[in-house]
């Protein structure tokens, strides 16, 4: 038996549903770290952060961070899946549900079909707008019970976690409402589109 399968087969002995594991997927405990670039750095009071929402939106807001922090907060337990294979389950997360800050905003415009999410440094991702108004789909700026270490994001990412993590911006600054699908970073340099983990779209297809 290789190592996937071994893997596989741990969780039903450890008591886990082992269908909660997508395809190709290996379960771990540890949380790794991947980014592109440098992990950016702001004054101990995140007065040089602020997240917009812009584009197909009611009012377009820029939030401080406080604003942030003032919002009524949810709390998520999820599994994430990366899809450079490893899944890790029932991660805690604490934020603000992007439907609620949306709703916050006016509301998304009729004509909004996706989002694209910039960070800072440049990284993007885009989803489809429906992808982020269910209830697992967080600002997050809480970890396990504790601020979101900067290199896993913080102060604040955007988690989303029924996609693969590239889809969940570390050092979330902006959320575009828009009309059309706009690919990120990832999706244009051969990532698939939407990256549904338990359908394996892990690459585009051209
Ligand atoms: N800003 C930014 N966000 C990012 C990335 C990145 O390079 N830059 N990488 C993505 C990828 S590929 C993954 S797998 C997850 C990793 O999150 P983690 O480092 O907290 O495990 O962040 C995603 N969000
Ligand atoms: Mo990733």
């Amino acid at each position: 038996m290789g190592f996937f399968e071994r893997n596989r087969a741990s969780l039903a002995e450890r008591g886990i549903d082992p269908s909660r594991l997508p395809p190709g997927q290996y379960s771990t405990d540890r949380f790794p770290v991947l980014h592109v670039g440098d992990v950016p750095t702001y004054a101990p009071d995140f007065s040089d952060w602020s997240l917009t929402i812009t584009g197909l939106i009611g009012t377009p807001t820029t939030f401080s961070w406080p604003e942030l922090l003032a919002l009524p907060a949810t709390e998520i337990v999820t599994d994430i899946h990366c899809v450079t294979k490893w899944s890790k389950f029932d991660t805690r997360w604490r934020g603000v549900r992007v439907r609620d800050l949306l709703e916050r905003c006016g509301g998304a415009g009729p004509t909004a079909t996706h989002i694209l999410e910039t960070a800072e440094h440049g990284y993007t991702t885009n989803l489809p707008l429906a992808d982020v108004l269910g209830d697992d789909a967080l600002v997050a700026y809480e970890f396990a019970g504790a601020p979101i270490e900067a290199v896993h994001g913080g102060p604040v990412r955007l988690v989303v976690p029924h996609l693969y993590f590239w889809k969940s911006a570390k050092w979330l600054r902006s959320i575009e409402l828009l009309d059309h699908d706009q690919p990120g970073f990832w999706e244009r340099n051969g990532y698939h589109d939407y990256g549904d983990p338990f359908r394996e779209q892990r690459y585009s297809q051209s």
